[in-house]
C-alpha cells in the first residue's frame, strides 16, 4: 500500500481498523470517531454549490456516502496553471464504496468526470490546469441500487499539486481539428496537448523523406494518471490508413501507439482523439492531456537485404 502523507508511522491500517475501533478520547459526537489520517471531515449538507465545502489541498478530506444518492461537494481555489492530482480511496481501503466524481469550475470550462480507475474502484487521476481557476469536486456513489450508502461506504480524498509526470517539447496549436489544419511534428517530437471535447480531434503531420523509415507515434498519457484514453490513427501519403490504437505494448496500457515503416516518403496524418472512433462513450474536456510523442528514422539497410528487411 501507498504511503498516507500525513499518516503517523504507527497507525493502524486504514480505514477496517481506524473506522471501527472505538476512539473514547475523541468524542465529536458523530458515531464514528475520524480517523487519524483524517484532518478533515465532511460537513452535512454539501450537496448544492452554496453548499460546497472548502477543501484544504495536500489533506484529506474523509466523509460517507450516508444516505441514499448523497452528493458530496467540494471547492478549492487553484491561483496559476498548476499539475493537480485527484485521489479518491475508498475500496482499496475496504470501504463499500465505489466513488465516482465530478471535477468542473464555475463557468464549466474546466470539467471532466472521473471513475474507476485501471484494477481498481477508485479513482487516481493528474492533470494540468490550463490557468488559475475555483474548482468544484463532486463525489457520490457510482453503483445505482437502494442500498449502496451507510456508514461502510466511507471514502477518503485529497487533491493535492504535484510535479509533472511528464515532459513535452511543444505545444499543439488549435484549430488543429482537420487533417488540413494539421500541426507539423518532426522526430523527436513531444508536443503536449488536450481533447477538448470527446467529438474532437488533433490532427498533426509527420514529413517522411525516405522511402523506409521506422515510424512509431505514441502518447503518454493514461499510464500517468491523465483521464485520457487516447486513440491514435495515422494516414499515409495516399490518405488509406495505416493503423489505429488505443493501446500501447501491453493490451493492458490504455495509452496509444502505432508504429510501422514507411514503404514511400511523403506526409503521414496523424489523428489523436478520445477513444475511440465510432464509439458513443469519447469523454473529453480540458483535463483530457497527452503528450505525443514521435519518432522518424530510416530504417538502415542491410547489405544482404532481400526486400523484406526482415
Ligand atoms: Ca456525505
Ligand atoms: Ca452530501
Ligand atoms: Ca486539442
Ligand atoms: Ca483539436
Amino acid at each position: 500500500m501507498p504511503a498516507l502523507p500525513g499518516a503517523a508511522v504507527d497507525e493502524p491500517p486504514p480505514f477496517d481498523t481506524a473506522v471501527d475501533e472505538p476512539d473514547e478520547e475523541v468524542d465529536t459526537g458523530d458515531e464514528l470517531p475520524p480517523a487519524t489520517i483524517c484532518a478533515n471531515m465532511e460537513q452535512e449538507p454539501n450537496g448544492e454549490v452554496d453548499e460546497a465545502q472548502d477543501l484544504p489541498l495536500e489533506q484529506w478530506m474523509c466523509g460517507y456516502f450516508g444516505e441514499l444518492g448523497d452528493n458530496d461537494l467540494f471547492a478549492f481555489d487553484i491561483e496559476e496553471a498548476s499539475w493537480l492530482r485527484v485521489w479518491i480511496r475508498a475500496q482499496e481501503l475496504g470501504s463499500l464504496a465505489n466513488p465516482r466524481a465530478f471535477l468542473y469550475d464555475e463557468d464549466r470550462e474546466f470539467d471532466a468526470s472521473f471513475e474507476d480507475s485501471f484494477l481498481s474502484a477508485d479513482i487516481d487521476r493528474t492533470f494540468k490546469l490550463d490557468e488559475g481557476r475555483e474548482l468544484f469536486l463532486g463525489i457520490l456513489e457510482q453503483e445505482v441500487g437502494s442500498v449502496q450508502f451507510g456508514e461502510e461506504y466511507e471514502w477518503r480524498l485529497r487533491v493535492s499539486v504535484v510535479k509533472a509526470p511528464v515532459t513535452w517539447t511543444s505545444e499543439e496549436v488549435e484549430e488543429n481539428d482537420s487533417r488540413a489544419e494539421a500541426n507539423p511534428v518532426v522526430d523527436g517530437d513531444r508536443v503536449f496537448g488536450r481533447i477538448e471535447h470527446g467529438l474532437r480531434y488533433d490532427w498533426f503531420e509527420l514529413e517522411v523523406t525516405e522511402d523506409r523509415e521506422d515510424v512509431s507515434i505514441e502518447t503518454d498519457s493514461w499510464s500517468h494518471g491523465s483521464p485520457l484514453n487516447p486513440e491514435i490513427m495515422v494516414e499515409g501519403p495516399d490518405g488509406t490508413e495505416i493503423g489505429s490504437a488505443f493501446t500501447h505494448d501491453s493490451a493492458s496500457n490504455f495509452d496509444a501507439k502505432v508504429a510501422f515503416t514507411t514503404t514511400e516518403p511523403g506526409i503521414y496524418k496523424i489523428r489523436v482523439g478520445s477513444c475511440c472512433a465510432g464509439d458513443g462513450a469519447r469523454p473529453g474536456g480540458l483535463p483530457n492531456w497527452y503528450v505525443l510523442d514521435v519518432s522518424s528514422v530510416p530504417v538502415v539497410v542491410e547489405t544482404e537485404d532481400t526486400g523484406d528487411g526482415l
